[in-house]
């Protein structure tokens, strides 16, 4: 078992405070390493340290910087399989998805590398002869990334790679689930060449570094992935400093079933998109919304594949599902369950409690406006909803305050396309689940989801760059644009 340190102006460092908090593997219940309980006075070091770094960061030529994330990308790709099984036993889910994790890291990190040779701005013709108009991209400063557990290498990644690029620095807060994946990213940033300052991470708890992350002014952005409750409490206290704030939060994601689907493939995806990562995505499927033609045969033929499903290790190649992230996570999953009960849903299957942290997947028969179609439960709980035609199914995948994920299988084009135009999400897959983005597309939604921003493709760098407008006259005399000469 390691003892981490906190990484400070590019030094491992101890904290200013000598209590220190566990990492474990949940299926196990195994200690995985140890790490400090940051407190203010770190943070505000790393604050300090990310600023000093900043002049010269921002000066260096973004290709430059690219070519260090490259490095970054290359060190992941020998260790892929390491930082997978740190993935699977730090946070549970199987290993080929702990794989898959490090894989969307790498992609991203290969992709915004490229980025240092575009950060695009426009050019455009003025209104006045012998006067030239462009924008260009500029870092902002120092940028806040606080992540959550569920893609512990992945989803720093999307912030950390997207903010250097861009010419930021950044202080790093991981959730405390998941601490371990992210100090071996930090080692990779480190061995890359990454200089000192650029990059500071401290661990810690919410309440405290992250609330500094949040309201120390020095930091001009954040980067917040995690619940809704915590990105409303960080959107409030961040914009009486007029920062600037990008919260990816949950979902309750609904993939339709409509009659005329390839039902095999649309159960596929379901089981795929409903309990991979035992359900902890944002855009795990939540809701399956299922023609009232092909219903009972949907469920027919979804229960008889559930029985086949193989929940235990998760780092054994044949399970398909493993624990759930801690006992928080199953406190929670086990309470929805129960709720689902009591408001008359009938449980189709699973529902119990396997030993700690696993939880059997679980399908409920639901009715509309039940609790259990409506909130994000975030484990591996689905719901399904019989409707009588594609109307109802878009009026019923639409009416959730979420709006990040949906899915429609169908043969039908007309039907496809107008749920591409209907459904009021951010992201919307045909004859495909819920789940599965692509690092080279923008990644976000509406509703409370988040607040406007996306992540990943050419909007990831929207998050982390402000925007200069720029006018060269070169006339040689006054020019006033709107002012008519008389
Ligand atoms: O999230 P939190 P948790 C949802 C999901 C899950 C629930 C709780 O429903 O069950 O959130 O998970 C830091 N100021 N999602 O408790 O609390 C915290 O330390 C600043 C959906 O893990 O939102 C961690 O680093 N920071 C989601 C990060 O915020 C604070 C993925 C996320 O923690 C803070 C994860 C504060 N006051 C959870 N309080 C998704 N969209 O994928 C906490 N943090």
């Amino acid at each position: 078992m390691s003892n981490y340190q906190l990484y400070i102006n590019g030094k491992w460092t101890e904290s200013t405070n000598k209590e220190r908090f566990f990492t474990k593997n949940p299926a196990t219940r195994e200690i995985l390493a140890t790490f400090p309980k940051g407190t203010k006075e770190d943070t505000l070091k790393a604050i300090l340290a990310a600023e000093e770094a900043f002049p010269k960061w921002k000066m260096t030529p973004a290709p430059k910087r690219g070519e260090i994330l490259l490095r970054v990308a290359s060190i992941m790709r020998k260790r892929k399989e390491e930082l997978g099984q740190t993935v699977t036993k730090e946070m549970g889910k199987i290993i080929a998805e702990g794989e898959g994790d490090v894989q969307e890291a790498i992609d991203f990190i290969e992709y915004i590398a490229g980025e240092g040779r575009r950060l695009l701005g426009e050019t455009t013709p003025s209104e006045l002869p012998n006067k030239f108009c462009m924008t260009i991209r500029q870092p902002i400063g120092i940028v806040g990334c606080i992540t959550p557990w569920n893609f512990p290498i992945a989803i720093p990644c999307w912030k950390l790679g997207a903010a250097l690029i861009s010419g930021n620095t950044v202080v790093f807060k991981p959730a405390t689930l998941t601490p371990l994946c992210a100090a071996k990213l930090v080692e990779i940033f480190e061995e890359a060449g990454l200089p000192s300052g650029v990059l500071n991470f401290v661990t810690g708890s919410g309440s405290v570094v992250g609330q500094e992350i949040v309201e120390n002014p020095r930091i001009k952005t954040i980067s917040f992935t995690g619940g809704v409750s915590t990105g409303v409490d960080i959107y409030n206290k961040a914009s009486k400093l007029l920062k600037s704030v990008h919260l990816e939060l949950g979902g309750k994601n609904p993939q339709i079933i409509m009659d005329d689907a390839d039902l095999d493939l649309a159960i596929e995806g379901v089981l795929f998109g409903a309990f991979g990562s035992a359900g902890q995505r944002c855009t795990a499927t939540s809701r399956l919304i299922i023609h009232k033609k092909v219903y009972d045969l949907v469920v027919k033929k979804l229960l008889k594949q559930m029985k086949s499903m193989k929940i235990g290790n998760p780092l054994n190649p044949e399970t398909d599902m493993g624990p759930v992230a801690d006992e928080n996570q199953e406190k929670k999953i086990l309470k929805y369950i129960e709720i689902g009960k009591n408001e008359g849903a009938k449980l189709l299957y699973g529902g119990q409690k396997l030993r700690d942290n696993f939880i059997e997947p679980t399908i409920f028969e639901a009715k509309h406006g039940m609790r259990i179609t409506k909130e994000e439960i975030f484990g591996p709980v689905l719901a399904i909803l019989e409707v009588k035609d594609y109307e109802e199914a878009i009026r019923v995948a639409n009416d959730t305050k979420y709006g990040l994920s949906s899915s429609i299988y169908t043969q039908n084009i007309h039907l496809a396309f107008r749920a591409i135009q209907d459904l009021e999400v951010g992201i919307t897959y045909i004859n495909a689940p819920t789940i599965g983005a692509e690092v080279h597309l923008p990644f976000g939604g509406i509703k409370n989801t988040g607040n406007g921003g996306r992540e990943a493709g050419t909007s990831a760098i929207e998050e982390f760059t402000e925007i200069k407008t720029v006018f060269i006259d070169f006339s040689g005399v006054l020019q006033k644009a709107q002012i008519q000469e008389q």
